[in-house]
């Protein structure tokens, strides 16, 4: 395969291609478009078509690595390598036109991201890093939170889109965390708070049940920028395993902290 920096390069200037119709099509947003795939789980044409395009052109960039896809345009083919593909994420955002919403891109050698790339078109800022290469913001480097307690931090999360069984300990957490740190934020797509976290904006972003296109190409962005990912056990089946734990200094107190609800 071709080196790791090119292809990062490539799939930067994909990702932007990708923004740029989308932040077309967000200001003049045709609402009959909108379909639903569950009670609060809206998608669009732009979804669709975005995820088409993306898979042509990262097809061409490189042939042999299949694809996972949240909107399942492609077929899912196995490889060594394969490109984990959140063509929009934060949809529910852009339908509203709230101006929080991305492109996401992730490479896995394995079930190990390699590559990742981030661009959220409204703001104009492009997350990237590759295995070994760093991670950047608009092509300059940056680095998690050294902040090393919870009680200041500024802490990122998601909400759940159905009950479940740990919704109480769950719930217990947020009690936890909106009387003890910073503030919590909930900004509706966890590719930027994975981006905004590997930046030092957020300390930490946290969530349940999140799938693997909402977190490929932020959990190398996190990692190259020096941070840490773990699943609520504080084990690595972060990927495929819907927990997730991202930050900087306090990864491990947040994750004990989260495991003495949710395993109590
Ligand atoms: P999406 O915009 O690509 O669907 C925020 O908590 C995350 O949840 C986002 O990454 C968002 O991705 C995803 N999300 C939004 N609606 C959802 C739903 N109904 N079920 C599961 N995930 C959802
Ligand atoms: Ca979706
Ligand atoms: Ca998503
Ligand atoms: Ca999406």
């Amino acid at each position: 395969m071709k080196d790791l920096q090119t292809l990062r390069r490539e799939v930067e200037i994909l990702s932007q291609k990708a923004g740029a119709f989308m932040k077309s099509e967000c200001q003049k947003m045709d609402k009959n478009r909108i379909e639903k795939k569950g009670r609060n789980d809206l998608v669009s044409y732009v979804d669709k078509e975005t995820e088409k395009m993306l898979v042509k052109e990262l097809s061409a960039l490189f042939p042999e690595a299949g694809f996972i896809t949240e909107e399942g345009t492609t077929e899912q083919r196995k490889s060594t390598y394969t490109w984990v593909i959140d063509p929009l994420d934060g949809t529910t955002n852009f339908l509203h036109q709230l101006p929080l919403y991305c492109t996401s891109i992730g490479l896995l050698k394995g079930d190990q991201p390699i590559l990742g790339v981030i661009y959220a078109p409204e703001t104009d800022e492009l997350f990237s890093a590759h295995q070994g290469g760093g991670a950047t913001r608009n092509g300059k480097p940056i680095h998690v939170s050294e902040a090393e307690t919870i009680e200041d931090s500024l802490i990122a999360t998601g909400f759940p889109y159905q009950r479940f069984d740990k919704m109480d300990a769950y719930l217990q957490i947020l009690d936890h965390l909106m009387h003890n740190t910073h503030g919590l934020r909930r900004l509706g797509s966890a590719a930027i708070d994975l981006a905004y976290v590997a930046c030092g904006r957020f300390e930490a972003f946290y969530e349940y049940n999140l799938k693997p296109w909402d977190v490929a190409a932020g959990i190398i962005i996190v990692q190259e920028a020096g941070g840490k990912v773990i699943d609520f056990d504080g084990q690595d089946n972060f990927l495929f395993g819907k927990q997730l734990i991202a930050g900087g200094g306090i990864v491990g107190d947040l994750q004990q902290l989260i495991a003495s609800y949710w395993y109590k």
